[in-house]
């Protein structure tokens, strides 16, 4: 047992986000990275931190493991009473964030995975792969216009003026990109915005800056994934 926080990730992963909430509220952490490309996250002991074995996981001081990404971000801003970076309960703004933190995990982040990872959702060859990165692209780009056009209407954020741990999952999304990394914030105009405003916050955007050198260098490193086959 610990007093702080432990985070399993740390590369090019999708716990920066996690890494950025931790910095913002001044969270005493240590990191232990796990690397993803070399599968030590589908490792036994890793699994028994995110059964799933799925960058990221987080021990809590208490000795808990939770996983998830965005359930982990939740976690982190109520337990912390970050009212700055969140409604919580009770909160006229809590309904709408809500809405919008599902739009995220439900509607886009999963199309980022058959786009990386398309051998995971087709048996049929190489076209069967092309026929999944194809689907996934445009079902992305449809949702992020939806995305773009809720800033456009409602923003500059996705809680109006009101900055919130939102608008640093989808900095952090829009940074991966999907052809290039910068295909999305060239495209979507007010997406483009919040990740400026994420990548200025002092504390923490720093995290955004790395991501963004690190995510070519990924790319590099797995551009074999389009043309995997198998499971993983
Ligand atoms: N739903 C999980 C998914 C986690 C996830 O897929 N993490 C990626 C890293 S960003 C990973 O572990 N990828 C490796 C793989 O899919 O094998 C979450 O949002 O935390």
């Amino acid at each position: 047992m610990t007093n702080k926080y432990v985070l399993y990730g740390g590369g090019v992963a999708r716990d920066v986000v996690v890494r950025m909430v931790l910095d913002e509220a001044g969270l005493p952490h240590d990191i232990i990275f796990v690397d993803g490309v070399s599968g030590a996250h589908r490792t036994v002991e890793f699994r028994k931190l995110n059964p799933a074995g799925y960058i990221p996981a987080l021990v809590t001081p208490d000795g808990q493991a939770l996983f998830e990404t965005a359930a982990i971000m939740l976690y982190l801003v109520e337990k912390h009473d970050m009212t700055d970076l969140a409604p919580l309960p009770g909160d006229p703004d809590r309904g709408p964030f809500l809405s919008r933190l599902f739009f995220h995990t439900s509607e886009i982040q999963p199309s980022f995975k058959r786009w990386f990872y398309p051998h995971r959702f087709s048996t049929d060859g190489a076209s069967g792969r092309e026929k999944v990165m194809n689907s996934a692209y445009e079902m992305l780009m449809d949702r992020w216009a939806v995305m773009d056009k809720m800033l456009a209407d409602d923003g500059p954020y996705h809680l109006g003026d009101r900055f919130s741990v939102l608008d640093m999952h989808i900095a952090m999304w829009a940074t991966y990109g999907l052809k290039n990394t910068d295909d999305i914030i060239e495209k979507f105009p007010h997406v483009r915005s919040v990740v400026e405003d994420v990548v200025a916050r002092p504390k923490s955007g720093y995290h955004l800056v790395a991501l963004r050198k690190e995510i070519t260098h990924w790319r590099e490193r797995t551009d074999h994934l389009a043309t995997k086959t198998g499971t993983y």
